[in-house]
């Protein structure tokens, strides 16, 4: 998978067990046991490591100097001396953890669902689920909408038969082969609600789903689209049946009860409990449950400037625009759900618990590398079913949950401020040709953003991908660093010579690929340190004080919340911030330009979408300035 980090392993190819670098030692796989492909593969990945103790302790101090006092930071050094000395709290927290390392498969990755996901009891609205808008598509009416809904199913049942003959190439970073299960978790998977846990459930184990459910104008629909032979069906077959589905739900008054999804996991693990006391309803859920993932043809939304229209887009992915336009045309819990509007708009939302963006985009990569270059296959027009209208009984208690989520949602969609910022000046290729990692570039710039604003830098997140790793997931880059720092303020001081300048900008940027590297090989600090307080409360009565120290809370508090997703379709994604007063800031970074998502609350004075998006293109422009006019940064 070129352009971004994933590459592919050659085909057939695998990896030894514990090889991470250089270049991947290779292990041909007999031909013969295709079918077992993955789980071949999946052996042979390497397990997490838990890191050494004291080395993660070091790096948590150094992590700390740029976002707290000096002050704080003396108070929590002898915090973290006391946790770390021999046979104290820290040492036997970290045998337990090297023992659960010794017995599970992963010992982050149940963890991690928990806490990131399934017990994280905001709603998966704007605070969990990523949104992604697609190129926009070339058709203006209701017939383009569905042609194209049709082309698109059939691509993503295209990439399914890669995933169930498990012939999908393993990809690699850095030479490594990847972990391949969360490919395996995004179709016919569905979040479910529980009132202190929701669970998530893949229903591939059992008897493969082979329909997929579409909802329009509130109503949702069962559409199988396999022929009793096991082919999947045509575009021009899957097309008719969309007709169907579309002459059936015209009336526009009906109750949207996939808004009930947008709640606060309580509520909605409370009104789910109501729903399914009815029979037909439980069955109608059950079927969007098991289906393969969701197409969602979307009512029209008013039309807007240019200007405002990736911005407006990408609200219309994360959330609908609301209960009066098309936050109830959606099964939040769905995994996947493509969104396909009549204006040529398109994207998709996804229910983050089972996978990270990668899996999501390569299969997006996927559908539009199809929908571009497949033929049309003709196909002999045999009559096939009406597709089935999934019934709900509203009572006049789900309707009082309706009205109390739709009142919820609407709160939300007005608080949330997005701005979408293509980034035209130059992408990835300048800072290549600078011999800058792109992405700790992007992140630099950040940095002096965000400190030109607010004065001071904040604890950053940035996602890494521990895919390298068997069932690994993600760790955090922090890209606020004591370099990163000693850059921007350096960078708008006069009395600073540039060449100095530059100087600090390259050891920033090093520093940062430098963590990036640490991260992706499982030796950063964030998930051990979750690791390490996890099992505190497992094993002890106390928690102990390092994680009760407000040091703690500056650095887990990110009010920069950010994510590269690269992608070979121009796409944009995008995802709310992480805390009340921060931002989350998604980018996917072309050759020559880059997307980015800038998101924030109105309902917190201090940030402001439409401020950092510009501040962050003024600093990626100032930077290359500053490389491009000083001329020993040429050397
Ligand atoms: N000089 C020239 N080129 C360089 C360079 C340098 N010093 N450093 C890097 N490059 C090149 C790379 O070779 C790569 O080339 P490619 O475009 O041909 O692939 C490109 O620049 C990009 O590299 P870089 O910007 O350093 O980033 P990366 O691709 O290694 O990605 C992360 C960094 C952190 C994004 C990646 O490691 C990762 O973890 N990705 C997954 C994140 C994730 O899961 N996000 C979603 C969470 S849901
Ligand atoms: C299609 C874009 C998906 C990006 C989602 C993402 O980056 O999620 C992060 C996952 C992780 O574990 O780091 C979480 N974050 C949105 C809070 C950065």
């Amino acid at each position: 998978m070129k352009n971004g980090c994933l590459d592919e392993v050659p085909e057939g190819r695998n990896c030894k067990p514990t090889s991470l670098k250089p270049g991947c030692l290779v292990r041909p796989i007999a031909p013969t046991k295709l079918p077992g492909r993955y789980v071949a593969h999946q052996k042979f990945l390497p397990r997490l490591p838990v890191p050494p103790l004291q080395q993660t302790l070091d790096r948590y101090l150094l992590a700390l100097k740029p976002i707290v006092s000096q002050e704080e930071l003396e108070g929590t050094k002898q915090i973290v001396e006391e946790f770390a000395k021999q046979g104290g709290v820290g040492q036997r927290l970290q045998a337990s953890l090297e023992r659960r390392a010794r017995k599970t498969e992963n010992w982050l990755s149940d963890w991690w669902l928990k806490i990131a996901y399934l017990e994280y009891r905001l709603p998966v609205v704007i605070h969990s689920s990523p949104g992604v808008v697609l190129p926009k598509q070339d058709y203006h009416d209701r017939q383009g909408q569905l042609r194209f809904a049709a082309k698109l199913i059939s691509g993503i049942l295209d990439f399914k038969t890669m995933i169930d003959n498990e012939t999908l190439p393993v990809e690699a970073l850095g030479g490594n082969p990847l972990c391949m299960n969360q490919y395996y978790q995004i179709l016919s998977s569905c979040r479910i609600p529980g009132s202190k846990r929701d669970s998530v459930v893949n229903y591939t184990q059992t008897k493969k789903p082979t329909h997929i459910t579409i909802v329009h104008n509130f109503q949702f629909f069962e559409l199988f689209v396999y022929n009793s032979d096991g082919s999947p069906l045509t575009v021009d077959q899957i097309y008719i049946q969309l007709e169907k589905i579309w002459h059936s739900s015209l009336q526009t008054n009906k109750e949207p009860i996939g808004i009930l999804t947008t709640g606060h996991r309580n509520t909605w693990a409370n009104d789910y409990n109501t729903l399914i006391k009815d029979k037909v309803n439980k069955e109608s859920v059950k079927c969007i449950q098991k289906s393969i993932f969701t197409i969602c043809l979307d009512a029209p939304v008013p039309k807007v400037s240019d200007e405002l229209y990736m911005s407006h887009m990408a609200a219309q992915m994360l959330h609908g625009g609301g209960s009066r336009w098309n936050s109830g045309n959606r099964w939040f819990d769905k995994t996947l759900q493509f969104i396909i509007g009549e204006d040529g708009t398109c994207g998709l939302v996804y229910e983050h618990s089972p996978a990270e963006g990668p899996p999501i985009v390569a299969l997006m990569d996927h559908v539009f590398e199809y929908c571009n270059s497949s033929a049309l296959v003709r196909s002999p027009m045999i009559p096939l079913p009406m597709p089935r209208k999934l019934r709900f009984n509203i009572t006049p208690d789900i309707k009082r949950d309706i009205e109390k989520a739709k009142q919820n949602l609407n709160m939300m969609v007005r608080d949330m401020d997005i701005k979408c910022l293509v980034f035209q000046h130059f992408g990835k290729d300048f800072s290549k040709s600078q011999k800058m990692s792109p992405d700790a570039f992007i992140q630099i710039a950040l940095q002096l953003a965000y400190y030109r604003i607010y004065g001071e830098p904040c604890a950053t997140y940035e996602s890494a991908s521990l895919r390298m790793f068997h069932l690994g997931r993600t760790d955090t880059i922090r890209s606020a660093s004591v370099e990163s720092l000693a850059f921007v303020t350096a960078m708008d001081n006069p009395q600073q010579q540039n060449q100095e300048k530059v100087t600090l900008l390259t050891k920033a940027v090093q520093a940062h690929r430098a963590y990036t590297d640490m991260a992706i090989r499982g030796q950063a600090i964030d998930r051990h340190l979750l690791g390490l307080k996890l099992q505190a409360i497992e094993d002890l009565v106390r928690i102990p004080e390092i994680f009760m120290d407000t040091s703690y809370a500056v650095a887990f508090h990110f009010n920069l919340s950010t994510s590269q997703v690269p992608a070979k379709t121009d796409c944009l994604m995008c995802f709310g911030p992480v805390v009340p007063d921060g931002y989350g800031v998604c980018y996917n970074p072309m050759d020559d330009h880059i997307n980015f998502s800038v998101t924030a609350f109105n309902s917190c004075a201090e940030t402001n979408a439409a401020k950092l998006a510009h501040y962050l293109e003024q600093a990626l422009v100032d930077v290359k300035e500053l490389l491009v006019q000083t001329p020993s940064s040429k050397l």
